[in-house]
């Protein structure tokens, strides 16, 4: 089955070199994909193109050496020139998350194909009237946020008037049943701030330095997904 048909957003780990304390990055990938995550994502502002290309394929080994290739959806961020030249090299990459001021779903998708699992991140000001009325006929899910200002992106969320606009928990849930494709969220995502979203109804949490910077990726990765399971569960019966 592909990526797409069987994509799960629910627990996704975001990294890039500059995330990570100068420690390696693909160690904290495995802690992350042995602890069951199912969502994947290269992101780097300061890496070459050779760097993203080695991170990704890095990445795809430790995903099939763990036996989830099938199950975890690895993703670059913005660079679909690297996605082109990995997926050339064979490795297995599924496919690329952008932004509203990055290369146009419809060039990705073309470029990329059908079976390609292409994530975009939602506008920020009208989020609401934006996510009910986008066409969505050719992306997988939305990434919307920020729950709270954080240091790793520090302009996400910005308005027109250059402040952060951060989500409540409220409108995550309002904003999860308009929606008519799959939301994962993020933005200084906590495990404190886990069980509430989970709650909210939206699809899945994604985060970067609750994992990238803790002194112990693996714990911090595996208390996240149990606190998230745990409270979408409760949610659902
Ligand atoms: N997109 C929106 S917020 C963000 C990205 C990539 C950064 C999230 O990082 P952290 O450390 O989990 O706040
Ligand atoms: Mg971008």
């Amino acid at each position: 089955m592909s990526n797409r048909s069987n994509l799960d957003i629910s627990a996704y780990f975001v990294v890039g070199p500059e995330n990570t304390k100068n420690r390696p990055v693909a160690p904290i990938i495995k802690d992350v994909v042995d602890a069951g995550y199912t969502c994947i994502q290269i992101r780097s502002k300061t890496a070459s193109a050779l760097e993203l290309i080695e991170l990704t394929k890095e990445a795809a080994d430790v995903i099939e050496k763990a036996g989830r290739a099938d199950e975890v959806t690895l993703l670059v961020d913005d660079r679909l020139d690297v996605v082109l030249a990995a997926k050339k090299m064979g490795i297995k990459i599924d496919g690329i998350h952008v932004g509203q001021s990055d290369i146009p779903v419809e060039i990705c998708r073309a470029y990329l194909g059908e079976d390609a699992v292409i994530g975009l991140s939602a506008r920020t000001h009208d989020l609401f009237d934006y996510i009910k009325t986008a066409d969505v006929s050719l992306i997988d899910y939305f990434g919307a946020g920020p729950l709270h200002e954080t240091e790793t992106k520090p302009d996400c969320g910005t308005g027109a008037d250059g402040k952060v606009i951060t989500r409540s928990f409220e409108e995550l849930a309002e904003l999860a049943k308009a929606s008519s494709i799959p939301i994962v969220v993020g933005g200084g995502v906590k495990l404190a701030d886990i069980p509430q979203l989970a709650e909210t109804g939206v699809d899945g949490f994604f985060v970067i330095s609750a994992i990238s910077e803790a002194d112990n990726p693996r714990a911090e990765a595996e208390k996240l997904i149990e606190a998230w399971k745990e409270n979408y569960k409760r949610k659902k019966v």
